[in-house]
């Protein structure tokens, strides 16, 4: 299914002049903060969010899966509902493959179809968390640090296909999530594990091209639930660090043990310019893969307001980081679901924006707490959805996506395309 931009035109009049309305009001309010609205538009127009190719189907728990219906059934397909995403919202301009879930067959089509919905390849995923039939060893008890050198080996090559695939496609960078670890004390001998993680690492990195980039993801739990080989931002940090300066630590959000301050992981990567990307969802629990912001909007807005300051105080040369979201749609409509997670991560920058550095500088050297407290949440708690929505009125998209996309009824249009029982590949 294809959007035309007359239909988003359409839909826009009916709430043009509430929406000028709500703009003018805003933009007086911040004003008087000496807050220019247009420039904050002008970044958020930018500021563009990676879709995962995993994303797009219902994603499921191990005791089931429910379908949404009109599910993609292959890459092309996926790509068009990326290409939705992006035409409504005018924020989704990437997305990520993972492989072998989505092996592009003919490279040079998927490159063109992507091309022509406004789309460029993010990063690209290895998977050795699980075995595929045509493989000659298990990734049962590990791959890249596994005791045997033959699966390391294979676990290697399989990244380096991967890193293939991307070269074709154009993308620059891979992200290494390992599953790798151990459900029971003694099972692994954790040095030794590291130290092979850390040799085929280098591998990997040796085999990029020079102007990529690899993203190593911990995660503290889950497959494994004793030891995971890369459980924090220390140990990839440090296996960045021995790859060499084109490998940084990625944040995945969900990968926290609860009340985790990632805020502050986050300042202190950027203040080593080692901070790569971040996988967005959100979570109560564990790695619970919720919408964005639907469970702790003021986490998500700290961490940005770090990633504000970090990017302005950019001492170590940080380049500019990768948004992806990583989530799993297992009640809601996905596209719905990533609407929604597009939206918060936005209204989360543009807030983090807002904050008024200066005053929040000299208000900490006086130890003015209470200052400091209402400026952070001078700027979380002001309604700034108006600059989302002139930002996508600019650019073409849909003053209120979720409005246009029922309005459209575009799920009940892809079950009529796809059917009602297709699968989309991946989780
Ligand atoms: C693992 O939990 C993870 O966050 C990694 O990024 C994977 O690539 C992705 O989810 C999909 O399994
Ligand atoms: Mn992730």
């Amino acid at each position: 299914m294809k959007v035309k931009k007359s239909q988003i035109t359409g839909y826009n009049e009916r709430y043009l002049s509430e929406h000028h309305e709500q703009y003018f009001h805003l933009n007086i309010q911040l004003d008087r903060r000496e807050i220019n609205a247009d420039d904050l538009v002008a970044q958020l127009q930018k500021f563009q969010v990676a879709v995962p190719s995993w994303a797009l189907g219902a994603g499921g728990t191990r005791f089931g899966r429910f379908s949404t219906g009109g599910e993609p059934g292959n890459l092309e397909q996926k790509i068009e509902d990326v290409g939705l995403l992006h035409a409504i919202t005018q924020s989704a301009g990437a997305i990520s493959l993972h492989i072998p879930w989505d092996i592009p067959k003919d490279t040079k089509a998927i490159k063109q179809k992507a091309k022509s919905l406004g789309l460029v390849f993010d990063a690209v995923n290895s998977n050795t968390f699980q075995d595929q039939p045509d493989q000659k060893y298990s990734y049962k008890f590990g791959s890249l640090s596994h005791a045997d050198s033959s699966i390391r080996q294979q676990a290697i090559d399989h990244n380096l296909e991967v890193i293939e695939y991307g070269k074709a496609l154009g993308s620059k960078s891979i992200t290494v999530w390992l599953a790798d670890g151990s459900s029971f004390p003694g099972q692994n001998n954790f040095r030794r594990a590291y130290q092979h993680t850390q040799a085929a690492l280098q591998e990997i990195y040796n085999g990029m091209p020079k102007d990529w980039k690899m993203y190593i993801e911990y995660k503290p739990y889950e497959p494994h639930f004793y030891s995971m080989v890369i459980p924090d931002w220390g140990t990839s940090l440090s296996l960045a660090e021995a790859c060499g300066e084109n490998a940084y630590t990625l944040v995945d959000l969900g990968h926290h043990l609860p009340n985790t301050n990632i805020e502050q992981i986050v300042a202190l990567l950027l203040m080593k310019g080692k901070l790569g990307g971040f996988h967005f969802n959100d979570s109560k629990y564990g790695d619970d893969d919720l919408t964005c912001g639907s469970i702790k909007p003021y986490q998500l807005f700290l961490i940005f307001n770090e990633l504000v300051e970090g990017m302005h105080n950019n001492v170590n040369n940080n380049p500019d980081l990768a948004w992806m979201i990583d989530a799993s749609h297992n009640l809601k409509d996905p596209l719905e679901d990533l609407i929604q997670s597009l939206e918060a991560i936005r209204i989360a920058y543009a807030r983090a924006l807002l904050v008024d550095r200066e005053e929040l500088a000299e208000a900490q050297e006086e130890n003015d707490l209470t200052r400091c407290q209402e400026i952070l949440q001078a700027a979380f708690r002001t309604d700034v959805r108006p600059l989302l929505a002139e930002a996508r009125r600019l650019s073409g998209g849909a003053l209120n996506p979720i409005g246009f996309y029922r309005q459209m009824a575009v799920r009940k249009q892809l079950i009529k395309e796809r059917g009602l029982k297709t699968v989309a590949t991946g989780l």
